[in-house]
């Protein structure tokens, strides 16, 4: 008889404990019941109205900037209907002066955070003024390239450690994101250097039309952090209570001195990657109807309502004003400037190096003629 001979590392059992670690952080169920008391965040009845309006301005901003990018009015965009919890209730939580860093989807957020619509718009349209932030704002323009933001916030968190400043630095990337080299880096260098930095990764299931799945081998992404020794957690990413928590106490352990955290939030975009793309070609309708079934504003409207504080009539306000808001910044951005060369090539450096000056100048003459 053959021995087979007892296995000395029991790998699978290794890798399938992670998920113990990893477990899903929820305050509101799908019907917006209060499943977890002891991480309801300390908000007053106003804010948590507050919180829903900015849920529904998120909701209305997305499905009129998908219409508006449809009959051509402005550039490409990134869909961010669905995620609404993620960028929204994140960003609730951080404090004035706390620094933004987004993504092309993250337009939302940062408009929350202080960017005026119009300057969403120009961006969208590629127009250089919507690059083109004040000193004082604190955020940077939403990166295109993938990972980019994760290494620059590692940067400003390490800034602000060493000037004393007692705010942190918030950046998001995508799940896709995750298998890029600058998202080791980032949180990396940010975890070497105890800089405060929290890092969002939107685990919404694609990376443009790759499923989740065959990007990594990873059981969740929250666990990468912990190859940078610093924690992971992992979060329903459609239950905006939880990730305002998750966010509000990341932010208390990074501003006392202890380092920076990951938060991956499970959630979806129910649209496609961006406008160019079509998702019927790489995920059913059964999946979309699935998280669908677990809209934040579901479960927010659900939760409020039982407590006499929303009413489909304030929902529709708020939905007619984003409606007139984003009409005005419409407005706005026809009477712009069109962009110059010339100007483009004037802001790229302080002091321009000789082949740019040369570019300048031939740039003016055309522009003259
Ligand atoms: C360095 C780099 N490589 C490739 C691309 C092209 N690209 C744009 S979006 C994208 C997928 C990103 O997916 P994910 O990180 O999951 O973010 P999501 O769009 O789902 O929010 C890729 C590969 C890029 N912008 N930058």
């Amino acid at each position: 008889m053959i021995k087979t001979k007892k296995r000395m590392f029991e790998f699978d059992s290794l890798l399938n404990s992670v998920n113990e670690y990893f477990p899903m952080y929820q305050v509101l169920d799908e019907t917006g019941k209060v499943v977890n008391t002891d991480l309801m965040p300390n908000l007053s009845n106003e804010e948590l109205v507050d919180l829903m309006e900015r849920l529904v301005w998120g909701r209305t901003y997305d499905k009129r900037v998908t219409l508006l990018n449809r009959q051509g009015q402005l550039g490409n965009y990134a869909p961010s209907g669905g995620q609404e919890a993620s960028q929204l209730a994140s960003q609730y939580a951080l404090e004035k002066g706390d620094y933004l860093l987004p993504t092309y989807r993250d337009l939302p957020p940062l408009i929350q955070h202080g960017m005026p619509l119009k300057q969403a718009f120009l961006w969208y349209k590629g127009h250089m003024d919507g690059n083109n932030f004040p000193a004082d704002f604190a955020a940077m323009p939403a990166q295109v390239i993938i990972g980019a933001q994760y290494t620059q916030a590692a940067g400003v968190a390490l800034g602000f450690k060493k000037r004393g400043r007692k705010n942190v630095v918030m950046t998001y990337i995508g799940d896709g994101g995750t298998s890029q080299g600058d998202f080791y880096e980032g949180i990396n260098f940010a975890g070497a250097f105890n800089a405060p930095a929290i890092f969002i990764v939107q685990n919404n299931l694609f990376g443009i039309s790759t499923p989740r799945y065959k990007q990594t081998k990873a059981k969740t992404l929250a666990q990468k952090a912990i190859a940078a020794g610093i924690p992971g957690i992992q979060v329903d990413g459609m239950d905006p209570l939880a990730i305002y928590t998750a966010v509000k106490e990341a932010r208390k352990y990074a501003i006392a001195g202890n380092g920076p955290v990951l938060i991956e939030t499970m959630t979806f975009r129910y649209g496609p990657h961006t406008m160019s793309d079509d998702p019927k070609r790489y995920r059913g309708q059964e999946l979309v109807a699935e998280w669908e079934k677990r809209d934040c504003l579901i479960r927010m409207r659900n939760y409020l309502s039982e407590k006499g504080l929303w009413s489909d009539e304030k929902e529709n306000e708020v939905i007619e004003a984003t409606k007139i808001q984003i009409k005005d910044a419409l407005a706005e951005v026809a009477n712009a400037e069109p962009q110059k060369i010339s100007e483009f090539l004037k802001i790229m450096y302080e002091e321009a190096p000789q082949n740019i000056q040369e570019q300048i100048k031939i740039y003016e003459e055309k522009e003259r003629a």
